[in-house]
């Protein structure tokens, strides 16, 4: 193989690698924040608590790729649908207000 041929395949292959890898399109959702109150502090705790800190099971949610990737396309939510799926979880009986025992239910405590 001569070296014109080789430097053909390094500058394509680099060049392919860069396109595929390179590409990330994300698309974030999100709505107005719900008016939801909690009945005390514990249940404000233990809501905010189940929603917002990261388990602590040891799993990585990354990952560890070589070679080219494939373009990554996302979707996630914005921190106001997020709030709001969570607060309409726990609130059993809707009536906007999250208690304590509602707040626990909705942690699996
Ligand atoms: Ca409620």
């Amino acid at each position: 193989m001569n070296q014109r041929a080789i430097t053909q395949i390094f500058v394509a292959s680099l060049a392919a690698g860069c396109m595929s890898s390179c590409i990330h399109v994300g698309k974030i959702t999100d709505e107005p924040k719900l008016a939801v109150s909690f009945d005390s502090a514990q249940a404000a705790q233990v809501f905010y608590d189940k929603t917002y800190v990261p388990d602590s099971s040891g799993r990585n949610s990354g990952y560890l790729a070589f070679g080219p990737m494939l373009p990554k396309f996302t979707k996630s939510e914005g921190s106001q649908l997020r709030f709001n799926k969570a607060a309409r979880a726990a609130d059993a009986d809707g009536d906007g207000t999250i208690s304590r025992s509602e707040a626990e239910d909705y942690a699996g405590m």
